[in-house]
């Protein structure tokens, strides 16, 4: 009985766990030495963002070198100082 109040005023407490939103795009440019890529991508739902073509900065050590452009991608963006950057893309065929 005390472990199952414990857990139901633990489930209260916790915080959901963030869901990584996978936004459809397609590679526009890639900068691979200065860790950048440009995006024509969907809406990103999480940060109420319309569809839109720009430049990210990539999180430290994803590489790009397997990117062009023309190439469909999927990607997650994290908000770092107020600023999105990539922090995961993947080729979608
Ligand atoms: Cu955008």
């Amino acid at each position: 009985m005390r472990t199952l109040l414990l857990l139901a005023a633990l489930a209260g407490l916790l915080p959901t766990p963030a869901l990584a939103e996978w936004v459809s795009a397609r590679v526009v440019r890639v900068d691979a030495e200065r860790g950048r890529i440009t995006l024509r991508h969907g809406p990103i739902r999480s940060v109420k963002m319309a569809a839109m073509t720009m430049g990210f900065q990539v999180a430290d050590g994803l590489p790009l070198q397997a990117y062009k452009p023309g190439d469909r991608v999927r990607f997650s963006v994290v908000e770092v100082d107020g600023e999105l950057r990539v922090s995961k893309i993947e080729a979608v065929r």
